[in-house]
């Protein structure tokens, strides 16, 4: 058992710096460079969009996508990288227009699970088993253009639908309460793992949490790790940072709220995530004013505040902190963290 962590990246995590209201200002950056990057900054694992591990895949037979799945497998294998995960990128698909497992359109959210299944494919000729799924489009804009009982059935069907394709695939959800729709139907933590509970094989999925996603929500990110560890269901994390109720940031990890980001990593510690074996990912986006050169700047700066912050964890006074506990003298306590957090 170690207690060293894992880290894991994926290719949109080095990103040219396009944005809404702008195009790319990088070039963009090879797969062959984003794997070069990752052993560079002392990365483990990879994680793949089902597109980025075998691109067009829309338009090639089951057998072609193994082929391709299984190359990409060995240029991870030759430079002793793993993957994480795959996960389906329904939401860049026009069939996915509207969603993709809650489409208003029967013959999208066919499509949907279909994709999907290719994606357990893509996955199992990587050599993993865990399928991400980000449910992006699954929600609505317009509250009354779905319906949210009919919604919540569809999600379990494409979940029951993704268990059946493999019988060891296993299906990490990864909840985010809007952007890009306004209302998503699987917001939470809470509604991931109430999806995962009435699924065909719950001992089948768990979750995915991302920070961000967890303050766009109004929750505390430490508690929703806390609550999914509770369960034995964290299967992966993308940590980042977010300034408030705004668009997804993706910022450094740590980079708004430090307090929050050791009160992320304390939960882990707690849990002994990393004797699991499970990966760090940190979904962090480069600034778009970076130049080419450094623009796997913000990955670096993650791991090292991680890892700066294992090391507070480690050193936390906790007798200290115990004894203001059982005295219920919480603003001792409050002075003891704030203190140790700035100390050199
Ligand atoms: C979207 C998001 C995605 C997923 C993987 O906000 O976080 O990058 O993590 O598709
Ligand atoms: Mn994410």
């Amino acid at each position: 058992m170690s207690t060293t962590y894992r880290f894991s990246l994926g290719p949109w995590n080095i990103h040219p710096g396009a944005d809404p209201f702008g195009p790319p200002v990088r070039p963009p950056v090879s797969f062959d460079d984003v794997l070069c990057a990752a052993i560079d900054l002392g990365f483990a694992a990879v994680q793949f969009h089902d597109d980025d591990a075998v691109p067009a895949l829309e338009d090639l037979p089951p057998a072609a996508i193994v082929r391709e799945a299984r190359e990409m497998r060995k240029r991870l294998d030759d430079r002793g990288l793993v993957p994480e995960f795959v996960a389906p990128r329904l939401w860049e698909n026009t069939h996915g227009i509207d969603g993709g497992y809650t489409s208003n359109c029967s013959k999208a959210r066919t499509w949907a699970i279909e994709r999907s299944k290719r994606a357990v494919d893509v996955a199992l000729a990587l050599g993993c088993d865990l399928i991400v799924m980000w449910p992006a489009r699954e929600g609505t804009n317009v509250r009354e253009s779905k319906n949210p009982i009919e919604a919540s059935r569809q999600m379990l069907l494409a979940i029951d639908a993704i268990l059946s394709a493999a019988p060891n695939v296993r299906i990490a959800i990864e909840p985010k309460p809007n952007e890009p729709v306004d209302h998503a139907f699987v917001p939470t933590i809470g509604h991931a793992l109430a999806l995962g509970a009435r699924s065909s094989d719950p001992a089948r999925v768990g979750v995915l949490i991302e920070t961000a996603h967890a303050i766009l929500a109004g929750l505390d990110p430490a508690d929703e790790m806390g609550f999914a560890l509770a369960a034995g269901k964290l299967w992966s994390v993308h940590l980042n940072d977010q300034n408030g109720l705004k668009f997804d940031q993706d910022k450094v990890f740590g980079a708004a709220n430090l307090r929050g980001a050791f009160d992320q990593v304390r939960v882990l510690e707690l849990a002994g995530y990393a004797e699991t074996g499970r990966f760090i990912g940190f979904d962090v986006k480069a600034q778009r004013t970076q130049r080419a050169g450094a623009a796997t700047a913000h990955l670096a700066t993650s791991k090292r505040i991680f890892e700066m912050l294992v090391a507070k964890v480690r050193s936390f006074p906790t007798k200290a902190a115990a004894e203001c506990i059982a005295n219920r003298d919480y603003e001792s306590l409050e002075r003891l963290v704030l203190e140790h957090l700035l100390a050199a």
